[in-house]
């Protein structure tokens, strides 16, 4: 396998021809959402901004922070379970340079929500609108933090629809959003992740080239993962390939012995999202971006 990992910019390169739909999803009810954003924004005092610990850059609103302005700005890196511990632990230093208080928390088992209470309601009476991209955890979160199961929560990105008020203490209330997405991800890497991790519903991509991108991704920036999880070692970097390989040691086997390569891209994005592969931090701290 090759030595050097190749820049985000060269990965792109190497991703784009087995995406060639791209990742496409209807923006209309994403500018509502944006819409909606804005007019509750003058709403609240505090915003908790949830970010998926393993994709921080990815996973960031590009407007969001403008929009916050002066008021409280909290980020909820949602998610740290699943992702690497040290990166965790660098991106909250990078993120918190900017200026928000930066709290890692496991909005499913709780992990940290005190301390993010603690951090939103140094203010007098604070007003929380939490807003992130699908998927991010953003339900939970306000579960865990009202202490009982007021706000829906689902894996299918678009599962809040209405805006709802709930109480966490006498001095903090929240507000939860819809998931947000921005009409113009410019770059495929970016819109692959937020694909792969399940923010980007997936009516907006092809499972196939997904996973195709995610296996060939994952040749080049964590050829471990390949070894451990799939007993990967001499494969090239070639979907199909990878796939099969993939395919073959999750038993996604039709009759006649042949893989089923539909099966095992469903399977890999799975793995993925699940934590089957281990803690993953798919955005780099010390990586540029594209
Ligand atoms: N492992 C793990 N799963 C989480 C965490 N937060 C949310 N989830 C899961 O991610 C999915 C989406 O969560 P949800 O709260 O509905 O996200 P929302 O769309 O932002 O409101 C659900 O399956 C949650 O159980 C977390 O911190 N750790
Ligand atoms: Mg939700």
């Amino acid at each position: 396998m090759s030595t050097r990992i190749p820049t985000e910019t060269e990965l792109v390169e190497i991703l784009t021809p087995l995406a060639p739909h791209g990742v496409q999803w209807f923006p209309g009810h994403m500018a509502k959402a944006q819409r909606e954003l804005n007019a509750k924004l003058r709403l609240v005092n505090t915003v908790v901004e949830v970010v998926d610990a393993r994709m921080p850059r990815s996973s960031r609103h590009p407007h969001l922070a403008t929009w916050i302005g002066q008021k409280q700005h909290v980020i909820a890196l949602t998610k740290i379970d699943l992702a690497d511990a040290a990166d965790t632990r660098a991106w909250k230093k990078q993120l918190q340079r900017s200026g928000p208080t930066v709290i890692g928390v496991d909005a499913v088992k709780g992990q940290g929500i005190k301390a993010l209470l603690a951090a939103i309601g140094k203010n007098k009476t604070a007003r929380v609108l939490v807003a992130g991209v699908p998927n991010s955890g953003k339900s939970s979160l306000i579960n865990r933090a009202c202490g009982r199961s007021a706000a829906r929560v689902g894996a299918t990105p678009g599962i809040t629809r209405r805006q709802q008020w709930l109480r966490a203490d006498a001095n903090i209330e929240f507000l939860d959003t819809p998931g947000l997405l921005w009409p113009k991800i410019e770059n495929l890497l970016q819109a692959l992740k937020l694909a792969w991790l399940a923010s980007i519903g997936e009516k907006a991509y092809d499972t196939y080239q997904a996973a195709a991108t995610l296996a060939v991704w994952l040749y080049y920036t964590h050829p471990l993962v390949l070894k451990e999880r799939y007993g990967i070692t001499d494969a090239a970097p070639e979907a199909a390939a990878l796939l099969n390989a993939i395919g073959r040691r999750r038993g996604c086997i039709v009759a006649g012995g042949e893989v089923n390569l539909e099966q095992a891209a469903q399977v890999l994005l799975h793995d993925l999202r699940t934590g089957r592969l281990g803690r993953i931090t798919l955005d780099k701290p010390e990586d540029p971006g594209v």
